[in-house]
């Protein structure tokens, strides 16, 4: 959401502070703001000593080795991660705490102690195993939110097998592609998962993608009994597929862990950047555990009572750092829950505060807007009094939606915790310290202790309002694009010698705090979910019916954009109301429902500059209604004045 008069507006008019409640900092995590200063001076010394809270098989003798654009941390450092987030709490009581609490959309519910937990994993460990996966080897993982989900991840981690989570959303057309480019062995699916009351049929989009999988040796599946399984059943491929229930019944409960090195490879997690090809994120072991670790004790003041959740879908990398690897590794409670937020009604996420009794809460902007629409009637059903703190993540927060997230759902007695970070930092990064930071709404505050970010203009010069930059290399930091080192260089580490560029812009105000702005690059952010332009633009060309296309963001009061396309068809095919839903359609079925465009409009030319690029920015201006900027080097300005009107015309 670049919406950037508006953040300003803010800046200029924002003057309410927060400092934490009253209390707040009784037994609290972190309370001494002195932790900056330390971590400033040495942020080696202060990474390693978060390390040593983790359980290594051996030691590190290096903390980092920086070679500019690759970073490496913990050098020679062995451990496992599923045995830090599992077998370590099993000497203690958390043996038999409750891991993971969760419940699927019709309301049924699990509940897994950490010695569940470790069972499960050390079964479906040795079912991998079972089926040829060996360290190294990569899975592809296609899950509604159910435990086998978490399951999957650590049973991986455990064996050493490089995980590649595929949102559940994604079209069969996307899932193969990140399958293909990972090349994955095995792929772990469900027969279906519940959403909004209906069925999303995985199974079925899981066997149309591997058709153009060849590396695809086995295809495990849950029976999620979404009331697919009988239909399911009857398309396993012999010798292919699996129920996961089969394979669980003969397996072995005692699966030792792989001992990986602290680079070994942890993950793989697809994002969308600003070509139509998404890019596999690296993320490896002992730096990756180590940063997500630290921040969710840290940001979430996280103590040993709290029942932690983040609702976020393990396909993204908030689902993957913060429902899985940090809240385990830490020993928490989570809760996780299969469904849409507003099924069977608006009040389903209050409800479930209050079932579990919800301390810590962490969820996307989009959903707070979303609820502040509906009224604060349905969370007032619920008895909200157990949370304590309250996150967010995904996209800038305006400051209504932060005041009302303070007042109506925390009652004015929780801070609020807006953490900045990205699939590619792999953890938070800017963020208030609950016990610490003076909030202020809308405002990320500052680099977490460790982190050295600052804002840079084109030159690489100090600005108070430019480009977000990181500085030093961090534990959690990406190591590599999957196979594509030169787009890793190019990408991130381009712009500035040494420095990684995130792609957003940012603004500093008089007492330092950072106000992010949005994407300053091709990537979208709609309703929290990364959506390249270019993956759009590739899609709707791909229809026979269009010759050209360009796609740019809508600022969007609930989802904070929404996708305008603006297209321009072959000659002699008629612009019709029929064609427009019909490329809505096709754009799902190539890439999934969340890059469904809000808006199609039928261009006869698009404005270009005289090298004939396309210029998103006034397209922009059109979608939202806007004056038009600076048209000068446009070939034709005329082109983006005749879209304008017929904009006006026909959108209103
Ligand atoms: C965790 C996640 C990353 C992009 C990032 C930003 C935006 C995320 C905030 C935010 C303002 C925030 N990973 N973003 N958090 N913008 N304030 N607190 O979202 O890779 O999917 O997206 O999201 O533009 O670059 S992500």
């Amino acid at each position: 959401m670049s919406d950037e008069g508006h953040v300003l507006d803010v800046l200029l008019t924002e003057n309410r502070r927060f400092p934490p409640p009253e209390g707040f900092c009784d037994g609290c995590v972190v309370y001494d703001p002195a932790v900056y200063s330390a971590a400033e001076a040495d942020p080696e010394a202060y990474w390693a000593g978060w390390a040593e809270k983790l359980d290594w098989f051996e030691k590190w003798h290096t903390v980092l080795e920086w070679t500019p654009p690759h970073a490496k941390w913990f050098l020679g450092g062995k451990l496992n991660v599923a045995y830090n987030c599992l077998d370590r709490h099993l000497v203690g009581p958390r043996r038999n705490k409750a891991a993971l609490i969760w419940e699927g959309e019709p309301g049924d519910t699990r509940t897994f102690t950490y010695w569940d937990l470790h069972r499960e994993v050390s079964k479906f460990a040795n079912v991998l195993k079972g089926l040829g996966v060996k360290k190294g080897d990569r899975v592809a993982i296609y899950l509604p939110m159910i435990p086998e989900a978490a399951i999957s991840m650590l049973a991986c981690a455990r064996i050493g097998a490089p995980h590649s989570v595929v949102f559940g959303g994604f079209s069969p057309e996307s899932l193969a592609d990140r399958i293909n480019d990972a090349e994955a062995k095995v792929l772990i699916t469900a027969d279906g998962g519940y959403r909004k009351g209906s069925i999303v049929p995985l199974k079925a989009n899981a066997d149309e993608a591997v058709k153009t999988c060849d590396c695809i040796e086995h295809v495990v599946v849950v029976a999620r009994g979404a009331g697919l399984t009988q239909e399911v059943a009857a398309d396993m491929a012999e010798g292919r597929d699996h129920w996961y229930h089969d394979l669980m019944a003969g397996a072995s409960a005692k699966c030792d862990p792989e001992v990986m090195d602290s680079e070994d490879l942890l993950y793989i997690l697809y994002t969308s950047g600003t070509t139509g090809k998404p890019k596999g994120v690296v993320h490896t072991t002992g730096g990756y555990l180590t940063q997500v670790y630290a921040t969710t004790k840290s940001v979430f003041d996280l103590r040993e009572e709290d029942v932690y959740w983040c609702t976020a879908d393990v396909g993204w990398v908030t689902g993957h750092s913060y429902i899985v690897y940090g809240p385990l590794a830490n020993g928490a409670t989570v809760l996780m829950y299969e469904g849409a937020p507003n099924y069977p009604d608006w009040g389903r996420f209050w409800q479930l505060c209050e079932k579990y009794g919800v301390t810590i809460f962490y969820t996307a902007p989009t959903a707070i807007r979303a609820f502040m629409r509906v009224g604060e009637e349905w969370p007032n059903k619920s008895d909200l009094s157990k949370l304590r703190l309250l996150g967010t993540v995904g996209e800038p927060i305006n400051p209504e939606a932060w005041m009302w997230y303070r007042e109506v759902i925390g009652k004015e007695r929780c801070p609020i915790v807006d953490t900045w970070w990205q699939t590619e930092t792999g953890a938070i990064m800017i963020t208030p310290l609950p016990a610490v930071t003076e909030t202020k709404p809308g405002s990320a505050t500052k680099p977490f202790p460790g982190i050295a970010a600052t804002l840079l203009d084109d030159d690489g010069n100090e600005t108070s309002a430019g480009y977000l930059a990181i500085t030093k290399p961090w534990p959690s930091m990406i190591r590599t694009i999957y196979g594509d080192d030169e787009r890793y260089r190019e990408t991130y580490w381009s712009k500035w010698d040494g420095i990684y560029f995130p792609g957003d812009g940012a603004k500093r105000d008089e007492d330092g705090y950072l106000w992010i702005l949005g994407r300053v690059d091709d990537v979208l952010n709609v309703a929290g979910h990364r959506i390249g332009t270019m993956e759009v633009e590739s899609a709707l060309v791909d229809h026979p019916a269009v010759v050209e296309a360009a796609v740019v963001g809508k600022k969007h009061d609930i989802k904070g954009e929404s996708i305008a396309a603006f297209v321009t068809l072959k000659q002699g095919m008629d612009g019709t109301d029929d064609l427009v839903a019909e490329l809505k359609e096709h754009v799902t079925k190539k890439i999934g429902a969340i890059a469904r465009p809000d808006v199609i409009m039928y261009a006869a030319e698009l404005p270009k500059t005289r090298s004939g690029k396309i210029m998103r920015r006034l397209l922009k201006d059109v979608a939202e209604g806007k004056a038009l900027g600076d048209t000068t080097t446009l070939a034709d300005p005329a082109v983006v004045q005749k879209l304008q009107a017929q904009y006006e015309e026909e959108e209103g």
